[in-house]
């Protein structure tokens, strides 16, 4: 059996991140493709140079076309730009939908099994467009945000509890932006809710924490955003789908009528396999919980609206 063939476009933070982490786990030989000459072949090269010491035994390539993404199994898209200060996810509608879009137009018809993970921001919105784009199935193309959303909250809920990161789950739904919703009632240190630990308050503070989670690391940073956190959260993703795990991971999703929202691609716990999304998982949510995620929805409707997807 051939090895998986992973392409990753865009070779910027988040998509060499992704690239490093997929050939660290050894999940398939990478193609870095980006519209700097030199940027992906460099990256390649020098991820390549790094197997021997780190024990990996991957091939990795880089190019500015699209040729060698031929019959790959899973098409990470990164492309497109990083939010910049006092910048919002949805400054960047217009400029990445025009990315993504050409992106899609490249890769769609080379690999017509592959699996489609969308990176790039506003993220529910440019999923949407690659599906549309793409003609693939939708269980076939997802979006990345929930993951890392979740990942943050526990790395709060952990830091607050002093308790290893381990013992900590968390579920975050919604889009990915300002209006998410992270689920205190579903997130868990050793099986037991947080709402059992924690007062109101200070569950409160690290919900807004984790919705400010990429501000927070822009306004650090300055010149970028975030890409340990989200390349390591992609990466899960596409394990669990090279490894068909059948694992449950937040993830933008396409909805077609579950959880009251009909056509839209928004952030919900899914069971992600070989066959991309094999389930969307419906839970319990209270009248508020699912007040928030209709706005969250709507939110994601309105960006959708707005490209006339
Ligand atoms: O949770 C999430 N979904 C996110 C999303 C978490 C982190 C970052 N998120 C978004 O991913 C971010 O807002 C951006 O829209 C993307 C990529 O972020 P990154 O930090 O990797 O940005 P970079 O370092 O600027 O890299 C983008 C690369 C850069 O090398 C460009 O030259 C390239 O994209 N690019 C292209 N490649 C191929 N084809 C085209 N057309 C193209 N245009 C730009």
């Amino acid at each position: 059996m051939a090895r998986p063939k992973i392409t990753v476009v865009g070779a910027g933070n988040v998509g060499a991140t992704v690239a490093q982490y997929a050939v660290e786990r050894e999940l398939g030989d990478v193609v870095l493709v980006d519209v700097v000459e030199g940027l992906p072949q460099g990256k390649a090269l020098d991820l390549l140079q790094a197997g021997p010491v780190h024990r990996y035994d991957c091939r990795l390539v880089g190019s500015n076309g699209y040729d060698e993404t031929a019959g790959s199994d899973i098409v990470v898209i990164t492309a497109g730009l990083a939010r910049k200060p006092g910048m919002t996810r949805d400054d960047l509608l217009f400029k990445n939908a025009e990315i993504v879009a050409s992106v899609v137009d490249q890769v769609a018809p080379r690999s017509p099994q592959a699996i489609l993970i969308l990176v790039t921001n506003p993220l529910d919105a440019m999923v949407q467009l690659a599906w549309r784009k793409s003609g693939f199935p939708p269980e076939r193309v997802i979006g990345m945000a929930g993951v890392l959303d979740s990942a943050r909250f526990r790395t709060f809920i952990a830091r607050e509890l002093d308790v290893s990161v381990e013992n900590v789950t968390a579920f975050v739904l919604g889009g990915h932006g300002d209006t998410m919703v992270p689920l205190p009632r579903y997130s868990t240190v050793a099986g037991i809710p947080i709402t059992e630990l924690l007062p109101p308050d200070r569950i409160e503070a690290l919900v807004q924490r984790t919705r400010d989670g990429g501000a927070e690391i822009v306004g650090l940073l300055k010149t970028g955003s975030a890409y340990y956190a989200p390349g390591a959260a992609t990466v899960e993703m596409v394990e669990a789908i090279l490894k068909d795990k059948k694992k449950i991971l937040p993830c933008a999703a396409y909805l077609s009528g579950q959880y009251g929202v009909r056509g839209l691609y928004v952030g919900v716990p899914v069971k992600l396999g070989r066959r991309g999304v094999e389930q969307v998982i419906e839970i319990r949510l209270t009248p508020e919980e699912q007040a928030a995620f209709q706005r969250s929805a709507a939110a994601v409707r309105e960006l959708v609206d707005k490209l006339k997807l």
